[in-house]
This record gives structure tokens, sequence and C-alpha cells, in this order.
């Protein structure tokens, strides 16, 4: 019998799934629930070795001999530490070690804890991986704890191979009971081919077929025509449908429009709009947590193309991970498969929804300016989008095919917008647009001295006097004071900074006329950068867009109801005060 333990429970499943079949104990009771499940299995042969400096050397001979990864485990202190000595001739010989530690729980640690020194990282510099595991008592730790085991298994043996450490933390080292007949089914995430050739593009296809299958790409430079032209015949095959921001940069038929509204327009995905299989790659993706309030209860599976092979779970349910080019990943499904697959209705059922969802209406705001200026970015231009609430209403208006869009998603900073742009601008041939609001505009107003700003240079600013994303998660009765410290309110404008560097400006208030400031702004007539700065009120502009996201939740489109929305908060934020 096994320990009624989870976390020992996950690792012996997991070590077996992925083959690993030799595990080196060392003597110690803080790992005795791990030590005396591994006994109960007759899969796993073990080994008792005293000294963990032998032991991690016998694991390696264990290695040579059978070019299989072994485990080897030991109790806390400088037993972990005396595996260092093989751990550093693993890495350099590229064998696959497992090196379990067993540990005391993070909270003790220097607090004259018995035999407990800080076990993270210490094999730094000769190690692959290191995973710092949790005690499993919900099922985030569960996921967390498979994830990370997974992750670790992979890599020993990836790529040439290598040592990887897993550290453990362990409660109680008494006690404990040992009634679980079997071990549970876990998730195992497999990776495929580390070159393309390597993959069974057959049996990738027979998982496909008949399938309802959703491509969620996250941020990406355009694709070259190969990609683009091997994604559309893969959405035409399968009956499958892309669904990515603009940042994404994927153009046609097969790439929903406004995924952000259908998302909201959605909610919970039940039945036929639910994906049997999501496939992601690419970076960050905008609308990532409201896919997974979409998805999340479907129990779809999720596989990755990452040319890298890293294991990235945004979902909780990545089973496969193919170590290739998106290109070679849908040329080699598209050549497997069959003319006789009939694509799945799925992509035309989602394409449908999207049709039904309504545009924004054009009242002032930062919403709508935003998608005035949109409306008129020339073919062939760039959009530089600075974080906050732009980027997210940038999303609600369709675009050129030809208009490449960036912004700085990696790590969300408001800071740097407006370099990053002026760089694109300077390096890159074509007229650029940034869309920016007020707070990241000051912050990186010098920018704006970079010398000889590039003559295609359109900057909309929208100020609204302050950070309006700030106030979307407030309660209506801490907007008011949330003003000052959340939203950093403020009155300033950029007009004397702008035309004291001798670059045209010009303002739009409420209540003026947009389209003719955004002629002005794209007009590419003119040669030299061009400054409109857009005004309006951040609450206005928070409310305007929590309103036609509430439009798109009651799945109506329709206009009327928008109003009626609009009618509504306006009343609760006159009884507040707020207006
Ligand atoms: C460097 C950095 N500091 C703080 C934040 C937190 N933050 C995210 S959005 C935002 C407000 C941005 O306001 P603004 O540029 O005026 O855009 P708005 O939402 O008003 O359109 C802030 C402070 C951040 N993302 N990056
Ligand atoms: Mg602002």
């Amino acid at each position: 019998m096994y320990a009624n333990e989870p976390l020992v429970l996950e690792m012996l499943a997991l070590l077996k799934a992925h083959g690993v079949r030799d595990v080196v104990i060392s003597p110690g009771s803080r790992h005795y629930a791990f030590t005396r499940s591994f006994e109960a299995d007759d899969f796993f042969r073990l080994h008792s070795v005293v000294d963990e400096r032998s032991a991690g050397f016998f694991a390696i001979g264990l290695t040579q001999a059978s070019g299989e990864p072994a485990a080897m485990m030991c109790t806390s202190g400088s037993a972990a530490v005396n595996y260092a000595s093989a751990m550093a001739e693993a890495y350099y010989q590229r064998r696959p070690l497992i090196a379990i530690t067993s540990d005391r729980l993070p909270e003790n640690l220097g607090q004259v804890e018995d035999q407990m020194i800080d076990q993270r990282g210490i094999y730094d510099g000769f190690v692959r991986f290191s995973g710092q595991l949790r005690p499993i008592r919900d099922a985030r730790d569960r996921w967390f704890c498979n994830r990370v085991i997974n992750e670790a298994l992979l890599e020993a043996t990836r790529a040439g191979s290598g040592p990887v450490h897993l550290n453990v933390p362990i409660g109680s080292h008494s006690g404990g009971t040992f009634d679980v007949p079997a071990l549970p089914r876990v998730r195992v995430i497999a990776r495929h081919g580390e070159a393309a050739a390597r993959i069974d593009w057959q049996a990738v296809v027979d998982r496909l077929a008949g399938k309802r299958i959703l491509v969620a790409w996250g941020q990406d430079d355009p694709p070259d025509s190969g990609t683009g032209d091997a994604l559309a015949e893969f959405a035409a095959t399968f009956g499958a449908v892309v669904i990515a921001d603009h940042l994404a940069n994927i153009r046609g038929d097969h790439r929903l429009r406004n995924p952000l509204g259908l998302l909201r327009a959605l909610g919970p995905a039940k039945g036929k709009i639910s994906p049997d299989i999501v496939i992601g790659g690419g970076g960050q993706m905008l609308f990532k947590d409201d896919l997974a309030r979409l998805i999340g209860a479907s129990g779809f599976e999720y596989w990755r193309i990452d040319p890298k092979g890293e294991v990235a779970d945004p979902f909780r349910t990545l089973t496969d991970i193919f170590s290739t080019t998106p290109a070679d990943f849908f040329q080699g499904v598209v050549a497997s498969a069959s003319s006789t697959i009939g694509p799945s209705p799925y992509g035309a059922r989602l394409r449908a929804l999207v049709e039904k969802l309504p545009l924004p209406d054009s009242r002032h705001g930062e919403m709508s300016t935003i998608g005035s200026l949109l409306r008129r970015v020339p073919a062939g231009s760039s959009v530089q989008i600075a974080n906050s609430a732009p980027v997210r209403m940038a999303e609600m208006f369709p675009l050129d095919p030809s208009i490449d869009v960036f912004c700085n998603r990696g790590v969300n900073g408001i800071d740097g917008c407006l370099s990053t742009a002026i760089g694109y601008a300077k390096a890159c041939d074509v007229p650029t647009f940034v869309i920016i609001g007020d707070l990241a505009f000051f912050y990186d107003m010098n920018a704006l001295t970079i010398r000889d700003l590039p003559a295609g240079l359109r900057i909309l600013l929208v100020n609204n006097g302050g950070g309006a994303v700030m106030h979307a998660p407030l309660p209506y009765d801490y907007t008011r004071h949330g003003g000052r410290h959340v939203s950093a309110e403020h009155s300033i404008d950029a007009r004397g900074w702008i035309e004291s560097l001798g670059v045209e400006y010009d303002r739009l208030d409420p209540g003026g006329d947009t389209g003719r400031a955004v002629a002005w702004l794209s007009d590419l007539g003119h040669r030299g950068p061009r400054v409109l700065e857009a005004f309006s009120d951040k609450i206005d502009d928070i409310e305007q867009l929590r309103g036609f996201n509430a439009t798109l939740a009651m799945g109506t489109g329709s206009a009327g109801v928008y109003r009626r929305l609009r009618r509504f908060a306006g009343r609760i934020l006159r009884r507040l005060g707020l207006r």
C-alpha cells in the first residue's frame, strides 16, 4: 500500500509514467513515507547507499549502464549538500540524474529547526532545473506540484540529458497511514521531438480528427508567409479557429475578430462552444484570464508549440509540448491529414457568433477616440500601443490586415512605451502610430528628446487625468478616494513640453471634432512628428468600457441595453457624488 499523502502519490505516479525505475535511497526518516511507498511498488528498482556522495556517483553508474534516468532521495541538511559533487559530474557528463531532497517546511528556516538549511538553489551552476515543491492541500497545490515534477522529469532527458533537482518539504516524519492501494491517474506532460522529423504526425492527426480545435496564440511578430499559409490551411483542414489579440499579428478569416468581446459575450463555455483541444504558442495573451474563464471547466487538452520546448501551462491542462516552429507543426499535421478528414463545424460556429457582436458606440471618450484613429490608420502603417486601458480598448476595433501591432506586453509596464515606439519608428520606414495614456506618456516623456524623431511618428495621447484602468477593479465607494494614490489623478497637459521640442501639437476636448482631429494626426502628407492630446475623464472612460462589457455579457448586442446600463451607472455615480 502507498502512503495516504498526495505529494508522495503524485511523485511516484509521475516517476513511473516517465519511466524512472532506478531509485537510490539514502537512509533517513524524513522521507519514510516515500521510501515505504517505493517499496510497495515492484515497478521501482531500489538501491540503498548510506553516504549521499557515494549515492550520487552510484546513480551516475546506473545511468551509464541503462541509458535511462535514475532518481535518488535523501534526508535534509548536509545530506542534500552531499549530492553536489555527483550533480556537478552529471552536469558535465550529461547524465539524467534526478535528486529528490527532503526538506523541512519553509517557514521553519532560521527558527532553530533541526537539520535545516536553505536548500533552494543548492546545485545552482550545475543543474538544469530546480523545483521547489510544497505540501499538497488543494487542487491548486496539486496542479503546481504536478507541473513542476513533470517539468523536472522532462528536463532530465531533454537534448542530451542532465541533472535536475526537486526539493520536497515534508511536515512530519512520523505517523501517517499507508492504505492507498493504487497510484492515482495523474496528468503526464509529453514533449514531442526536438526536431520536426521525429514527431509521429499521423498519431497527431488521429488525435485531432473530428475535434473542436481552438488555436490560442499570444503576442508574436507578424508570421512569415509560410507560417501564415500553414496556419490557414490547418484551420481549413480541421475546421479550427484562431483566437488571438491584435498583438499576435495573425490575419485572415480563420482568426476571430474581436476576441475579447466574444469572450465577454460567451461566459463559461458549454457544449458545442467548448473546445476539445486548445493549441497555443507565442507570448502573452491580453485575454488569457477571459479565455481561461470561457474554457476552464470544459476538460480540454492544451498543446503548446514552442521551438524551445518550454513548459508553460497557463490553463493548467497542458498535455503536450511540440518542440517545433509553428510552420513545421502546422505543415507536418496538414501533410499527414488525409482528404477524408471532414472539417469540424467549430470554427464556423464561433465565427457566426462574432458577427453578432456590436462595436462600441461613438460617445466621446478614450475608447471612441482610439476607435476613430484605428479606423483612419493608413494601410501599411504600424501601431504601437501603450499598456493600460488603450491596449484593451484597441482590441474592440477591427484593423486593416496590413497593419503590424506592438506593445510592451512582456511584463506590462507603463514605462518605456514611447521609447520603444520611437526606436521602432526610427529603424522601420513605415508610419508609426502610438496610442498612449497620460501616465504612460508622462512616465516616458523624455523619449521625445531623442534626436531626429522620425517624420512618420504620430502620437495619440489620451489624457484622462490619471490611470483609468486602475479604477476598473475599485468598488464604487472607493472610486472618489482612489484618485489620489491608486490612479495618480492630475490635471497636467503636455502642450508646453511638446511645443518646446518643436513638435506639432493639437488638442481635442470633449465635444470637439474628433473626425477632424484624427484626420490631422493621420495625414501623412505632412512630414514630421505630430502629437494629438485628446482629453477625457478617466472614470467616464472606464465606465464606458465596463458598460460595453456588460452589454456584451448580456449577449444581446443591443445598443438600447447599453444605453440603459449607462444611465443606470450614471445614476449610481451621481448618488455617490462622483458625477
Ligand atoms: C512601470 C509600471 N508602473 C506601474 C504600473 C501599474 N499601472 C498599470 S496601468 C497604469 C495606469 C496607466 O494610466 P494611463 O497611461 O493614463 O492609461 P489609462 O488607463 O488612463 O488609459 C499603472 C499605474 C505598471 N504597469 N508599470
Ligand atoms: Mg490615463
